[in-house]
């Protein structure tokens, strides 16, 4: 089984460490294509060798190539976006965690999509839980 996670790298990495633990979770059942997107050494600005066409082909091949994506939305991310819409295209078995705050919700096509389910956590105990019952 192979798992592609998404997360924000230029929408900001301030939840690097949180992506971190939750494809430790994933790991238990599946192989994570996109394990560098837990990489708390990675900054926004990213790997500096790679260019933006590579990183984009290689990615959406990674996509295609897997079996379920799980994207992390509490941070907002273009590419995490455009990822979810793929997925969806690509008819991947799918699923959204977003972490509730207060005073801020999360984008109305994301959580009114009817091809998305949007698990909302408060910690990461539901988290590991619901990826668990995700790949059973
Ligand atoms: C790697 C680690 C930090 O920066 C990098 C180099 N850039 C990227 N490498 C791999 N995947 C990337 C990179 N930039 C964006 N992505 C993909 O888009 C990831 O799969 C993320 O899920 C998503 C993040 O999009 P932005 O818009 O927040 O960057």
């Amino acid at each position: 089984m192979k798992a592609y996670f998404a997360g924000s790298i230029r929408g900001g990495r301030d939840e690097a460490e949180k992506y971190q633990q939750i494809i430790g979770f994933i790991q238990n059942h599946a192989s994570v294509l996109t394990e560098h997107v837990g990489d708390t050494c990675l900054s926004k600005d990213g790997e500096k060798v790679l260019t933006e066409k590579f990183i984009y082909k290689r990615d959406i091949n990674w996509l295609l190539n897997s079996d379920c994506v799980i994207a992390d939305v509490t941070v907002p991310s273009l590419g995490v976006g455009l990822e979810i819409g793929k997925a969806i295209e690509l008819n991947k078995k799918l699923l959204c965690l977003y972490e509730k705050q207060e005073g801020r919700k999360l984008s109305a096509m994301i959580m009114g999509c009817p091809e998305i389910e949007v698990f909302e956590y408060e910690d990461l105990l539901e988290v590991k839980k619901k990826i668990d019952e995700f790949f059973k």
